[in-house]
Parts: structure tokens; sequence; C-alpha cells
């Protein structure tokens, strides 16, 4: 039978807007969404969505058949900035699926070790950094320096000088401002757009800035290929591969497009899981002693012992730690999709519009006790051994997203989180600087608010 779907009280022109207004955005969606379970509507202006916060209901749209993946307004606007790059692009660009069949064996398990070196050369910067001063870190901050270096030089043999100056590197503010930018541009009616001029031409001359540096190093590239023939990383293998189905590479544009989209969604994300990792392991004092264990046993012939990509198994429980992080705390806490054609969903209960927008609620479906058990706000790495994980539902975790559009980049996080919470326990004993409570930040990620630690070495054990 067919039901209407239900939605929080709505005001006759507005719909839902007062409930998103006053306050920040991501903690407004949250607590507004929070108390319908499977689904919702919402209705702000004249724009409508579903919201999703249940897994069996989400299953449903996770068909790649009937559903893909929505380009809502701020990943449009994005496109300005990251244009068809995997993130921003259309499932049914031609370069979506050029990029993805070269991309995807550049971010394998195989591929991913060659980085190992160059992630442990940044994490020793990071270590040194706190030695120095360990003090009242921003740890945000700190580990956003860490992810931005890392992939700069994976990606593209670039240091931002992260670790070597206070001040942001201005690829870094122009980023941050384009970012931004876009969302703020994702909120304003169309038809001012045109008038922010001081913005958007702050904007241009950002992004012209941005390319301009991308499109040198990819030059320079080109036109002397032996000068940098040993260079391991993502651009190399840009430059020299060939879509097999196609025959052609892609193309210059195309390459600076996803450098700008691997800097864009490899940096936030993956520091904001390193910072709710420390945060939680701050709160659960016995989970983190067992995380010490780990990390001395592996330690334990020599304190100067070299991580390889091949001991990513010998840190199953800090894996454990890092992925339950990302259950209760998805960097991206949805993501979007749609339906290719009106549908029902819920055993013909619910009706969908085509071409509409389905927020899938990482956050709460994170949390459905169905899958979860009865008590999802706990933090608890057993949610993650080896058998629990064998007996849940794969599409109950979705902190990297789902299908064809999930994360191409998921490996990479994982592995440069698992070594560098190695090397901060092998080294760092770590308490909240002040009083703390969890709070989230206002932006596109979700990361902690505010969150303050004082890093002391540790004393070796003896
Ligand atoms: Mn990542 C897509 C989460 C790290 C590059 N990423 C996604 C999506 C989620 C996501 C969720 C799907 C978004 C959507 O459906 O709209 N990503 C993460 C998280 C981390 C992360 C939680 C770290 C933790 N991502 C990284 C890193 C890189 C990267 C590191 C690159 C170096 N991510 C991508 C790209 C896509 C993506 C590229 C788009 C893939 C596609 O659509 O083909």
């Amino acid at each position: 039978m067919p039901t209407k779907i239900p939605h929080p009280p709505r005001k006759l022109v507005t719909g839902n807007l007062h409930q998103m207004n006053g306050g920040k955005i991501m903690d407004r969606l949250i607590a507004v969404t929070k108390d319908f379970r499977p689904i919702l509507e919402l209705k702000v202006l004249n724009i409508q969505l579903y919201v999703i916060n249940d897994v069996d209901l989400a299953k449903e749209v996770y068909d790649d058949h009937f559903y893909d993946k929505f380009i809502d307004k701020p990943v449009e606007h994005l496109r300005s900035v990251a244009g068809d790059g995997l993130f921003t692009a259309y499932t049914e660009e031609e370069n979506w699926t050029k990029a993805h069949r070269i991309l995807t064996p550049a971010f394998g398990h195989e591929a991913i070790a060659n980085y190992v070196p160059m992630m442990l050369d940044n994490v020793q910067k990071l270590l040194d950094r706190w030695a120095k001063n360990g003090i009242n870190i921003d740890v945000c901050e700190d580990m956003t320096r860490l992810t931005f270096e890392v992939i700069g030089v994976c990606g593209f043999d670039y240091s931002f000088g992260c670790f070597d100056n206070e001040e942001q590197h201005p690829f870094v503010e122009a980023m941050v401002f384009a970012i931004e930018e876009c969302v703020r541009r994702a909120r304003t009616a169309p038809f001012l757009l045109p008038l922010r001029f001081k913005k958007n031409k702050l904007f241009n001359q950002y992004v012209d800035y941005m390319n301009d540096l991308l499109d040198n190093v990819i030059q320079k590239r080109r036109s002397n290929p032996q000068d940098y023939s040993d260079k391991i990383d993502l651009l190399n293998l840009m430059l020299q591969s060939t879509d097999k189905l196609s025959g052609t590479g892609l193309t210059d544009e195309n390459i600076r497009h996803q450098i700008v989209t691997f800097m864009v969604a490899g940096h936030e994300t993956t520091s904001a899981l390193l910072s709710f990792a420390l945060y939680s392991l701050t709160e659960n004092k016995t989970i983190l002693k067992r995380a010490y264990a780990e990390v001395d046993a592996f330690f334990a012939n020599g304190s100067e012992r070299i991580i390889s990509h091949e001991d990513f198994m010998q840190f199953e429980y800090l894996r454990q730690i890092l992925m339950e992080t990302l259950r209760l705390y998805p960097p991206l806490a949805l993501f979007t999709r749609y339906a290719k054609e009106d549908r029902f969903i819920g055993k013909e209960k619910y009706p969908i519009k085509a071409n509409t927008a389905i927020i899938m609620m990482a956050y709460h479906l994170h949390r459905d006790p169905k899958h979860w058990g009865p008590t999802p706000e706990t933090f608890d790495p057993e949610h993650f051994s080896k058998e629990a994980f064998r007996k849940r539902d794969r599409d109950a975790f979705k902190a990297f997203g789902h299908g064809l559009r999930s994360c191409i980049g998921q490996h990479f996080a994982m592995l440069e989180a698992v070594v560098t919470l190695a090397k901060i326990l092998q080294n760092f004993e770590f308490t909240y600087s002040g009083p703390y409570n969890l709070s989230y930040a206002e932006s596109v990620t979700l990361r902690p608010e505010n969150f303050k630690l004082d890093f002391k070495r540790r004393k070796q054990p003896s």
C-alpha cells in the first residue's frame, strides 16, 4: 500500500527551511532527520529531497540499475574547480568511465605499497613537530598538514611545505576558499550569483592560480619525461597510461581535474578520520591500552623498525579502531543518489520521484540498531572483528560511499591512517588540553570542533 512519506512540520512557502537555519548545518540536519526511520521527506524552499536512515530500506537504493549518484548543487558548482574529475563527473560522462578504468589500479593494494615511504617521511615531520612543541595542539589542523603533504607528494611529487611554515601555502588558501565559495553558491539564488562581484573575482583568481600551478607541473613532465621517469606517483601513472578500451589516454586538462580532485577529496576526509580516532582513544582508555600493546609488540625488536605495506596486517586492532571511528563519525556524513525513473521502495510503500535527491544519511545508517546492536552509540572496535564483519550485512557500513561511485582512495586512506596512528602511538601519550565535550565543526566534512590535545613523548618501554 502506497504511504505518504512523513516529514517534519512545514511552513507554507519555505517548507522545512526554518528547521535548517540557526546553528551549524550538519548539526541541524542530523537533529532534524534523527527521529524519522526509515525515511523522511524535506522541502527547502522549492527543493524536495528524501532522507534515508534505515539500512534495509537503503539497500533498495543501492541498486545501481535503478539508481545512481546524484550531482547535487554544491557538487555541480565544484565542477568549476574540479571539472569532470572522478568526484564531480556524471556517471554517463565518458571521462568518468575512462578515468575510473585508468585510476582504479593506481589505488589498488599493489600500487599504494609504493607510497608507504612517502607517508612515513611526512609522519616523521608530524612527530618532530610535536616533539618540539606538543602542548595545546589543534589536532585537525596538524592532521591536515600531514594529509595535504602526503597527497601532494604521492599525487604529483609536490610539497606544499605545510610542515615548514606556520602560514598556509597559497594553494591551500585558494582551494579552501574555492570549496567554501561553491557551498555558498549552492545556497544562493541563481539570479544573485552574477552579482557577487568581489567573491566571483577572487574565486576566478584563485582557480586560475591553482590551474596554472598544476598545468606547469604537468607541462614540465610532458616536455622532459626522461627527467621524471623514476617518479612513482599518480601523475606519472596518468601521463603514461592509455585506456585499453578506447585506446586513448587522459587529456592534460582532465589530468589536472583529477589532481585537484585528489587534493580536495583526499585531505580533509583522512584528517577528520585521524582526528576522531585520537578523540575516541582519549575517551576510551581500555581500548587505548590495547592499541598501545599492539604497537609495542610490533616495535618490540627495535623501535627503528620501518613499517612496510605488508605490515598493514600486523595492525589489525588499529584497523578496527579506525573502521569504528568511520562508523560513528563518517567524515562525509552523507552522500546523495537519485532514481532514474519513478519508483516505490519499502515493499511498494514509499513513492520516490525520478531525478530527486535521495540523501543516504551515513551518520544515521551507521547507528541503525538492527545492524549495529542495541547500543550503537558506544565506540566498540569489536564491531569490526573478523567474526562480526563476516556476520554483518555489507551495506550497513557506507563511510566510503556506494558501488561504482564509491571512494577510489579508500585503501590509500586506510593505509595512511594505520601508519600514522601506529607511529603516533609508538611515540606519544596524549591528553585533552582542557575540558572537552565533542561538537562538530561547521564544514563540508564532519570534524571535531576545537579539539586540542597535549602530546608527551612516551618513556620507551624498558
Ligand atoms: Mn574519497 C569518493 C569518503 C579518502 C578520492 N570518498 C568518496 C565518497 C565517499 C568518500 C563517501 C563517495 C561520495 C559520493 O557518493 O558522492 N574518501 C572518503 C573518506 C576518506 C576518503 C571517508 C578518508 C577517510 N578519497 C580519499 C582519498 C582520495 C579520495 C585519500 C584520493 C587520494 N573519493 C575520492 C574520489 C572519489 C571519492 C576520486 C570519487 C570516486 C568516483 O566517483 O569515481
